[in-house]
């Protein structure tokens, strides 16, 4: 759309940066920390880049007070983080750890000194190890309870200073690279069965969790973040724009008509039936589904890319778990779901050295799509690029993760220019921090971190990268200077 003035970002604009608790932290056993199904998994040979784990990550853990200073001096609203669950719950359930509830505190407090809006992620794919031995974690319903029982222990000790509230991170990654693709805990491959059913509890204890936030707090702001990667038709042709229709709902529509309506969206019920596949429901489910769905404040977005989807025959490419880990441009696969979709390049768009498309102008799509299908208020919680990073005489430039950024801001500017309540923008992330599969030298942070792969070499010292400096720029000026 074209108009003849613009508004801009609102006045309580969240300028913000994201994190998550097995990324930064560190001090994976620290004061009664449990052990994670992702301690474990960053163990098996050839799971993660050069073996990288978060052991040590980037010691946040201990850092936090220098951490959140930098954000002080930034100007930066909020900050978005995930608690370790077992630092809460040790065995997921049961006994509490006091020194994991402190922690928290402790870093809660320090935004506030500051003025910063505490974002907080319940769960950011770390799971007590020991509810995957108890009873295989998401695979059992009796996860939702322990979900819903560690969600309720945080809300109570801290939902009187955190407004904002994320109950699950990107839901449709964490279980497709779980059960489809193995390559996230447990390292399941190809079993749909699984992976809706896993779905469904998820779905359940975000319910759960959402229900008893507002028990608690009726005027908390609570949503889910859903990796969201718009889709465009390859091309006219009418097949590929049922392609389209068909990825929409299987890839993006099933999340969030749950997370926003209470509902799954009949054709992919229908697609799922003939396959075999559709999770067990038990009586009173969609009716909690709906309930939730009916206090959510927003639609959580974390946006990296989009993609393109062609017809792909029967017997067509399938799911691979060939990823570019790398940073070896040109090494990623197609991907596709036989009879429906598949997903080549976007010879319109360039890509970053780890082969993800760049689009800013999907960003503005994104929330676009949210508010017409769903009239919700949006929260973009992630959005950023992962480079190689160089210091130089104490610097880092990194004019290409700017160029970035502004083009996103650019195009979030005219999604609240259409009338998109945007709320608040995320970049991932705020330090530099471990990438799950990528190791430590896929960089995302407005603030370098100085480690490499193996954890015996750098000191962990900060350095605000030229990007920090310009995001400041961009915060005091409420998005008006890019
Ligand atoms: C999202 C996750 C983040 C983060 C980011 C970048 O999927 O929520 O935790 O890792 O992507 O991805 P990557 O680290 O794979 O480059």
């Amino acid at each position: 759309m074209y108009f003849k003035e613009t508004k801009g970002f609102p006045k309580d604009f969240l300028w913000g940066s994201a994190s998550a608790a097995y990324q930064v932290e560190g001090g994976w056993d620290a004061d009664g920390k449990g052990v994670t199904n992702w301690d474990k998994f960053v163990r098996i040979p050839g799971k993660t880049f050069k073996a990288t784990t978060g052991d040590k990550a980037v010691d946040h853990y201990h850092r936090f007070k220098e951490d959140v200073k930098l954000m002080a001096d930034m100007g930066l609203k909020t900050y978005r983080f995930s608690i370790a669950w077992a630092r809460i719950y040790p065995n997921g359930n049961g006994e509490i750890n006091e020194a994991g509830l402190s922690f928290y505190d402790d870093l809660i407090n320090e935004l506030i000194k500051y003025g910063i809006e505490p974002m907080v992620t319940v769960y950011h794919w770390d799971m007590p190890q020991a509810l995957e031995e108890e009873y295989h974690g998401w695979e059992n319903r009796r996860i939702v309870d322990d979900y819903v029982n560690y969600a309720t222990t945080l809300f109570k000790r801290y939902g009187d200073r955190v407004k904002y509230w994320i109950t699950m991170n990107e839901q449709n990654i964490f279980t497709s690279f779980g059960w489809l693709k193995g390559m996230h805990p447990p390292g399941k491959e190809n079993d749909m069965k699984t992976f809706y059913q896993v779905n469904h509890h998820a779905n359940m204890a975000h319910a759960g969790a959402v229900l008893a936030l507002k028990e608690l707090y009726p005027d908390a702001k609570v949503g889910a973040s859903f990796a969201y990667s718009p889709c465009y038709a390859f091309d006219r042709k009418p097949e590929n724009a049922m392609a389209k229709a068909d990825y929409d709902d299987l890839q993006n529509y099933w999340w969030m008509d749950i997370y926003a309506y209470g509902r799954y969206p009949r054709s992919a019920w229908a697609y799922l039936e003939t396959m075999g596949v559709t999770p067990d429901i038990q009586d009173g489910d969609m009716e909690t589904l709906r309930k939730a769905a009916a206090l959510v404040n927003f639609m959580g977005v974390n946006y990296y890319q989009t993609c393109v989807a062609e017809y792909n025959p029967i017997d067509g490419v399938g799911m691979s778990n060939a990823m570019n880990t790398t940073g070896k441009k040109g090494t990623a696969q197609v991907q596709g779901v036989p009879g429906l979709y598949k997903n080549p390049a976007n010879d319109f768009l360039p890509t970053t050295d780890w082969d993800w498309t760049i689009d800013p102008m999907g960003l503005r799509m994104c929330c676009r799509d949210i508010t017409s299908r769903y009239d919700l208020p949006i929260v973009i919680s992630e959005n950023g690029l992962g480079a190689f990073d160089k210091v130089e005489d104490g610097q880092v430039h990194d004019p290409y993760r700017i160029a970035y950024l502004k083009a996103h801001i650019e195009e979030l500017k005219k999604a609240c220019d259409d009338g998109c309540q945007v709320l608040a923008y995320c970049t991932w992330s705020y330090t530099d921090l471990l990438s799950w599969l990528n190791g430590y030298q896929k960089r995302y942070g407005f603030v370098y971190v100085d480690r490499e792969e193996d954890e015996n070499y750098g000191t962990l010292n900060r350095i605000p990268k030229d990007s920090y400096y310009w995001y400041q720029k961009v915060i005091e000026t409420n998005g008006e200077e890019l």
